[in-house]
């Protein structure tokens, strides 16, 4: 049957077998806080940790035999796409990291502040949900999130997976109260998903559920047409060619990064590298002198919460970094690693991490990023940002027929 499913899906895919699904650029931690005039105190009360939710600490204490979930107290990430979990489908916002593995939402017996304003998961009105045996815990910086683990169909776009493990969180870390998305959906591999429950693509790839064992991601600098694409490279997304760099490990999406130079010169990553591609990450985050290094190449100040601060009206006059992979050079321009909340502008590139550099969601903006398990290799091409064509208009997100024709998706309605 899901064989069947899978050959008329590739011949003419109808909605019922849509690939893709729209991701939402909603608002930042930061954003709702400093509307709220909350940013202050909340950030003395969360100092930013980029690679909490790496564990990398936990990792070697190993004091938590049930094992740890990616949690995060990042304030600028704003990416998330809606699935649904059930018979009948429960929806939920969550966020497709490339950074960790497990799929977890909030459950209906959690009481923390962050599951009163946020999606909660009711196993009791799914027909096809079952526990596991496993509960999950996670030890975090400013938190600890524990859970249940439970099997249930899940679906993304239109592709639905049977008896996917996911975890219900009962308690939450504080800090998940500001964020838009109810959850995360793990992209990365099966290595470092805690309680070595299977991760979400996976499944899609055994199941026979994806054309190619590769998805890919768009991120849009402006809200509504970023996409997470499951077994298709959609050429309407970048410009020139993929550049492919073979994976250094197959737990993140890793590889090595030969150097980061700004004007010709090596600013940081002397001598070689290691970096992952996280769109779990909302920044570039890399060792703090390295980053001290570039922030102050590119002129920018450090305040007390670790934020790089620049004047807005310097970003015309600041030099471009380059990042070179695999011999080839990804440049990001000021006007594209600069982030701006109302007038107050910050780099992104973030101190923080012990050796791994993070290549978050200020580099894949820049780069349509393709995730490939084929040859376990990441592909990276010059993004498109203003697009012409049904697949980028707004209102194709809203099309419900669809026609997929090789690579393009043509809007029927
Ligand atoms: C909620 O708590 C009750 C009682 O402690 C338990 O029986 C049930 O399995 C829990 N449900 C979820 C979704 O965690
Ligand atoms: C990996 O696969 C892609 C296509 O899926 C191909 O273009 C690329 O050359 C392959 N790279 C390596 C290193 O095998
Ligand atoms: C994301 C997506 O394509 N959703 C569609 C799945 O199929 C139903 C109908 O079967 C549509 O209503 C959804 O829009």
């Amino acid at each position: 049957m899901m064989k069947w499913a899978v050959v008329l899906c590739a011949i003419v895919a109808l909605a019922e077998c849509q690939m893709k699904i729209t991701l939402i650029k909603g608002k930042s931690a930061r954003q709702t806080l400093v509307e709220k005039g909350k940013w202050e105190e909340t950030r003395k009360k969360f100092p930013s940790k980029p690679t909490a939710k790496f564990n990398f600490a936990s990792k070697v204490k190993s004091s938590q035999p049930t094992g740890n979930e990616a949690m995060t107290n990042d304030a600028d990430l704003s990416y998330y796409g809606v699935i649904s979990i059930g018979t009948p489908p429960q929806s939920f916002k969550v966020i497709f990291d490339t950074g960790s593995s497990n799929l977890w939402v909030p459950s209906v017996n959690c009481t923390s502040a962050a599951c009163q304003n946020h999606a909660r998961f009711n196993p009791g009105t799914s027909s096809t949900f079952t526990w596991a045996k496993e509960s999950v815990s996670i030890q975090y910086g400013t938190g600890s999130m524990t859970g249940q683990l439970g099997y249930d169909t899940v679906s993304v776009g239109n592709i639905s997976v049977t008896n996917q493990i996911f975890g219900a969180s009962q308690t939450e870390a504080t800090f998940m109260t500001n964020m838009d998305a109810d959850g995360i959906l793990g992209l990365a591999f099966p290595d470092i998903s805690s309680s070595s429950a299977t991760p979400v693509f996976d499944n899609m790839m055994t199941m026979g559920l994806v054309n190619q064992d590769l998805f890919a991601i768009y991120l849009s600098g402006t809200s509504g047409n970023s996409v997470v694409s499951f077994g298709v490279i959609e050429s309407n997304f970048y410009t020139g060619q993929i550049h492919w760099t073979p994976l250094s490990s197959e737990s993140y999406w890793q590889i090595k990064m030969t150097s980061v130079t700004i004007q010709g010169k090596t600013a940081a990553c002397q001598g070689g590298c290691q970096a992952i591609i996280d769109t779990g990450t909302s920044l570039i985050v890399g060792p703090d002198s390295d980053i001290n290094n570039i922030n102050s190449l590119i002129g920018a100040t450090t305040d007390q919460y670790g934020d790089a601060m620049v004047d807005c009206k310097n970003i015309p006059n600041m030099p471009a970094v380059t990042f070179t992979l695999n011999g080839y050079a990804f440049t990001i321009p000021a006007s594209a690693y600069i982030l701006q909340t109302d007038n107050t502008c910050i780099t992104g590139f973030g101190t923080g991490s012990p050796d791994l550099w993070i290549l978050g969601d200020v580099f894949i903006r820049q780069f349509y990023t393709v995730f490939n398990r084929q040859n376990n290799t990441v592909g990276l091409a010059q993004a498109v940002h203003s697009v012409k064509g049904v697949l980028l208009n707004p209102a194709a997100s809203s099309c419900s027929n669809t026609l997929n024709i090789l690579l393009y998706t043509i809007c029927l309605s």
